[in-house]
């Protein structure tokens, strides 16, 4: 894929920014080899049903499949390492004089690439929890049932800290987000359908904060026609050429 063309106007508002605000989605994921939810052929959604995997509803009515997805996805993240769209997220933070990254991923992989201003608006599939209690639990033993290992404490099943559809989102998180929605000046959304809420209204938010809205995806999300710019392109790709852009002299001590 070759570079994309930055505007100008869109390198010099990411060089002057005061405050840039990331969400990001599956899509970010995409190049390290994790799979998305919607894309037709490998996204996970065509496989699997969500409503029947991610939710509290699916894991009280089946918990072995459900465990058994996560713990599929767990093993699966535990083998990719963050790529050039990560990397480069990584490397704007340092560059800029305020920024949070809010993702909706839960893959870990953003905080791997040393992302530190980060919030995890979906939880994390590494940790796993008491789901009766909530107590995070470091290790569990898989029973020879083939059910989902169960709490020492409780006796409760374990489950990922994963917020599932019709669970809220982690307060402390999601209002840090919508903070930085209010008060930045440059928002980037990279990867993301934008059709899941909470998460998908901070776009808006920060659009009505009168901030600039820039999406990086390689296809048209429902949110595009509100973007001021759009780099129409893989993340991996994209992201390292909005950080060449903005910062061209500069060379960060990781090289990116
Ligand atoms: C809530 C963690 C209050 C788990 C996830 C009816 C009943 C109940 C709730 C609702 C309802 N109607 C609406 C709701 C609210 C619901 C919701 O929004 N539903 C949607 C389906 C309409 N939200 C919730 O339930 C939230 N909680 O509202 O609580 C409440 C309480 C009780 C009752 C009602 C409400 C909780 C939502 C969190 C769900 N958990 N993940 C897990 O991972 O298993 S969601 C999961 O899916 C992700 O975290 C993410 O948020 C979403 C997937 O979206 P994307 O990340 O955008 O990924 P996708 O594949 O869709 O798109 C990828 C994009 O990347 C594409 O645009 C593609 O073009 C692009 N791309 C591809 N390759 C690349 C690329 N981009 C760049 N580079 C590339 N290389």
């Amino acid at each position: 894929m070759n570079t994309p063309t930055i505007a100008d106007e869109l390198a010099a508002a990411l060089a002057g920014a005061r405050f840039v605000f990331v969400l990001t989605g599956a899509g970010v994921s995409a190049e390290s080899g994790v799979p998305t939810f919607r894309d037709a052929q490998t996204g996970l959604w065509a496989k699997f049903d969500p409503l029947e995997l991610a939710t509290p509803g699916a894991f009280a009515r089946d918990p072995k499949r459900v465990w058994d997805w996560y713990a599929w996805r767990r093993e699966l993240v535990a083998n990719v390492a963050p790529n050039a769209g990560h990397h480069a997220l990584a490397a704007i933070e340092r560059r800029v004089p305020a920024f949070l990254l809010a993702t909706q991923n839960v893959d870990g992989l953003h905080a791997k690439a040393g992302s530190q201003a980060l919030v995890e608006l979906h939880g994390s599939l590494s940790r796993v929890k008491c789901s009766r209690e909530g107590t995070i639990v470091a290790t569990w033993t898989a029973p020879d049932d083939g059910l989902p290992p169960r709490c020492v404490a409780c006796g409760a099943f374990l489950r990922p800290d994963v917020v599932w559809f019709e669970e809220m989102l982690p307060e402390a998180a999601l209002a840090r987000a919508e903070d930085a929605a209010t008060r930045c000046d440059v928002m980037l959304v990279v990867g993301t359908a934008a059709e899941v809420y909470p998460a998908a209204a901070l776009p808006l938010s920060a659009k009505r904060g009168g901030a600039l809205l820039v999406e990086v995806n390689p296809n048209v999300t429902t949110l595009s026609s509100a973007a001021d710019f759009a780099v129409r392109a893989p993340a991996g790709v994209a992201l390292p050429a909005l950080v060449a852009a903005a910062w061209p002299e500069a060379v960060d001590r990781s090289g990116t």
